[in-house]
């Protein structure tokens, strides 16, 4: 177990025996407790009472069979999961995500990211992760209507606004939580607006929540480079993905004074030198569920598609995994090194992989961890709670203000946090760190449940 502090290596042998085959669930536990060094040599009661081996246990896990009829009236049969990682600071919270890929291994590790992204948000929400091997490529409305309808029907009697609180993910967007929230209404004659987030604006959604993950990545990076006098204006900015997180990213970097000139598919990437017309992509990958390609092609000779390749490969100064998990690789982070990259954010979550990860810190590039650099998503869902719980509807000044505000105390808690366990200016131990010792001293508080 290489990097692990001694006093932990048997919480992660234990880790890897109970969940075998799940390794992107190993890493984030791995990556977790490899911070975790420092804080248990200074705090033995977090070690002594069992908390970081509770921590790495589910709650509740639930998996369930979801079937439904697709166009052609034929049977068809998916997976749908939503594990309850931890709810010491609050009602279970996180994404739902509809991807062939989706297995218990990927929603264990975002479930588990997403207990220590949510406790640094500073805001009372668990932590918990859902989602099926459902691909929506390819269907039409009905058919993502009927498989939403499929999956509340098992999912509702596990939901609820003080127990735990959906939102979107890789696949689940604004139509697909209107479906989840319709059955779920219909189901149960409530209209409990906080038993999910991301709605629409006329049904009890909350502004910004459509732009907060990307939003607030690209505030996270401001507050990186506040920090070095620096600031967007002039960057050359490279994305991957083009789809929620991305596109918001986009938006907010070029607000900010920067140029993105890059950004993917999961086919290819695009290089626009003028700065990615937005119009176009939100057009082709939002409205149209096309193909990256057609932004080369509505661009006429303004824009090139690279199929098959990394877009990492695209020089920049700053780059913002913001598609999915291992996206980039060691090899990526050589070439963005070698490039003149400074900064890379995380919008998706573990995008990088730890060797990437690895060569950027000695390197000296700046690496901002998704549970820090995209909680905005999260945070905002918070905000669209305490809205429903208000019934009350803010502007989208006041909620970006809060959205600026939220990103801002992550960025700082970070920094303190890793200066104060003896790693200054590293932003993943910082991340980790703060974000365990707020679980950990709530779940102490509450005895051992
Ligand atoms: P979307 O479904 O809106 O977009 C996903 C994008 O990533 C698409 O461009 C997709 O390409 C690409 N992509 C998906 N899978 C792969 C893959 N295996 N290889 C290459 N590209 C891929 O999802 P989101 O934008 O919501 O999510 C993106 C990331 O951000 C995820 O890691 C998610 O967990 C994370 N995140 C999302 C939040 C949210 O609020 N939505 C909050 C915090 C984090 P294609 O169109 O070809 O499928
Ligand atoms: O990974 C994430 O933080 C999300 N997909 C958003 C979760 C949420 O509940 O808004």
């Amino acid at each position: 177990m290489p990097g692990l502090d001694e006093k932990l290596h048997d919480t992660y042998a234990e880790v890897l025996r109970r969940n075998p085959g799940e390794t992107e669930f190993h890493r984030a536990v791995h990556e977790v407790l490899d911070s975790l060094g420092s804080v248990v040599a200074k705090h033995p009661q977090y070690a002594d009472s069992a908390v970081i081996r509770r921590l790495c246990e589910p709650e509740r896990q639930v998996i369930f069979r979801v079937p439904w009829v697709d166009d052609h009236g034929v049977v068809q049969i998916n997976r749908g999961f939503r594990v309850e990682f931890n709810s010491a600071l609050g009602p279970y919270k996180g994404g739902l995500r509809f991807h062939p890929s989706v297995y218990l291994g990927i929603v264990k590790f975002l479930g588990f990211e997403q207990i220590f992204k949510n406790s640094l948000t500073g805001m009372p929400i668990g932590g918990g992760k859902g989602g099926s091997d459902f691909d929506p490529k390819g269907r039409s409305d009905g058919e993502v209507m009927r498989f939403c309808q499929a999956f509340m029907t098992e999912l509702y009697r596990h939901l609820g606004e003080y127990t735990d609180v959906p939102a979107g993910d890789i696949g689940v967007g604004g139509r697909e939580i209107g479906y989840l929230f319709g059955q779920y209404r219909r189901i149960t004659n409530r209209y409990e607006s906080g038993v999910l987030t991301g709605k629409g604006l006329t049904w009890g959604g909350s502004q910004v929540r459509t732009e907060a993950t990307g939003y607030g990545t690209v505030f996270f990076v401001n507050e990186i480079l506040a920090t070095r006098s620096d600031s967007f204006d002039g960057k050359r900015v490279v994305v991957s993905g083009s789809g929620n997180v991305a596109i918001y990213a986009i938006e907010k970097v070029h607000q900010l004074g920067g140029l993105v000139v890059a950004c993917s598919d999961s086919a290819g990437y695009v290089v626009d030198d003028k700065g990615i017309d937005l119009e176009v992509l939100k057009d082709v990958k939002a409205t149209r569920r096309a193909r990256i390609t057609e932004y080369a092609e509505a661009r006429g000779g303004a824009a090139d598609y690279v199929g098959g390749r990394p877009v990492w490969e695209v020089p920049c100064d700053i780059a913002l995994p913001c598609a999915t998990q291992n996206e980039l690789n060691g090899h990526d982070a050589g070439a963005l090194v070698k490039n003149g990259c400074t900064v890379v954010a995380e919008g998706a979550n573990m995008p990088c992989t730890p060797e990437a990860v690895k060569l950027l810190a000695g390197a000296g590039v700046v690496f901002a961890p998704g549970k820090a650099a995209n909680a905005g998503g999260v945070a905002t869902s918070a905000l669209e709670m305490q809205q429903n719980a208000s019934r009350d509807s803010w502007t989208f000044e006041h909620t970006e203000q809060r959205l600026s505000d939220i990103m801002r105390g992550i960025h700082d808690r970070c920094l303190e946090t890793a200066d104060e366990y003896g790693a200054p200016g590293d932003y993943l131990a910082g991340a980790n760190i703060a974000g365990f010792t707020r679980v950990a001293d709530a779940m102490l508080a509450l005895g051992v449940i």
